[in-house]
């Protein structure tokens, strides 16, 4: 029987072991990262459930009384919410039914990523340190979510102001005195799934903020929007809803800011919802009207505080 003799490598089979080591090491090298051997300080998950509930509730019973609410986190009840960012001893709530604050301010106008702002406007972009390209007599935002996160992320740190999102305010508090007659005291609130929910269950009942101004901010007409002047004209306590009028920019804008108001005790109204009310032009994609208009409530809730 012959002898089995192991092949000899050749030079060839030699090189392509030393380029394989080489590819490895490569790897190796490449695949490192700061965040090798990351490790998280212990938890239990009892831990994290209380850190959420507690404040959720302790939130809760603080803001059961409250000096303003305001409905509704679009474009105009942030801009109220900042504006009232600036008087820490004002205790605010926002009560907004979408899970994302920011109603329809994350995009400029129909699926469109610029947000245009007209002049004198912008002052609040310059206060917000948002930048914008300057065309004159408006301004433009690269995008709508630039300003939308800005504002955020300045009302939520706020120490004066608190976000309930998720919950829809389903039906106002209203009262009556003999100095101010009927007046809205608070609001009634849900969490957004119970109030969309209550055709399919026995009576589930709200729970309730009082507040000794609100400021509505809900939009223009939807299944949400509007609510608040909806339901003060179902109340009598205005006489019509006619709904926004045609678009034309030009007047809309500073229909909505002059009919910024305290439209009932205890209640302003800002933005779309203005428009809503008094029947004035729709402005469609200039955001201006919001800011202002938000900003004019904050000062129509301060006013009404002091009386
Ligand atoms: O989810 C709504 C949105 O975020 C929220 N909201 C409505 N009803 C509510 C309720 N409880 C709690 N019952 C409620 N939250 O209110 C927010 C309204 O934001 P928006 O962006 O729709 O309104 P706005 O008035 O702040 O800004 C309007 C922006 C428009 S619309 C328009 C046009 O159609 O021409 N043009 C502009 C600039």
């Amino acid at each position: 029987a012959r002898k089995a003799v192991a092949p000899r490598p050749s030079a060839r089979s030699f090189r392509v072991v030393a380029r394989a080591a080489d590819a490895h090491r490569l790897n190796q090298a490449f695949s490192e990262t700061p965040f090798d051997g990351f490790k998280f300080e212990p938890i239990t998950e009892h831990q994290v459930s209380r850190a959420m509930t507690s404040r959720y509730f302790k939130d809760l019973d603080e803001y059961a009384e409250t000096d303003v609410i305001i409905v509704g986190a679009g474009s105009a009840g942030l801009s109220c919410a900042y504006e009232l960012s600036k008087y820490p001893n004002v205790k605010v709530a926002i009560i907004e039914q979408g899970v994302a604050p920011g109603g329809g301010a994350w995009l400029g106008g129909q699926l469109f990523s610029a947000m245009v702002v007209r002049k004198p406007a912008h002052t609040i972009l310059d206060e917000l340190e948002v930048p914008y390209e300057d065309e004159g007599d408006f301004v433009v935002i690269k995008h709508a979510s630039l300003f939308t996160s800005t504002i955020l992320s300045k009302v939520l740190q706020a120490p004066n102001i608190k976000l309930f999102n998720a919950t829809a305010v389903e039906d106002l508090i209203v009262r009556e005195d003999e100095l101010r007659g009927k007046y809205v005291g608070g609001a009634v609130t849900n969490w957004t799934l119970v109030s969309l929910n209550h055709d399919t269950q026995m009576c589930m009942d709200p729970n309730v903020l009082e507040s000794k101004v609100m400021v509505s901010s809900t939009g223009h007409d939807g299944p949400m929007g509007a609510s608040g002047v909806k339901r003060l004209q179902k109340l009598g306590m205005v006489t019509g809803v006619p709904g926004m009028a045609a678009l034309d920019m030009n007047t809309a804008e500073d229909a909505v800011v002059r009919n910024t108001r305290e439209v009932v005790p205890g209640m302003v109204i800002c933005g779309m919802e203005v428009a809503e009310l008094d029947g004035c032009p729709r402005m469609g994609p200039t955001f201006g009207a919001m800011f202002m208009s938000g900003q004019k409530a904050a000062h129509c809730a301060l006013n009404s505080l002091r009386r």
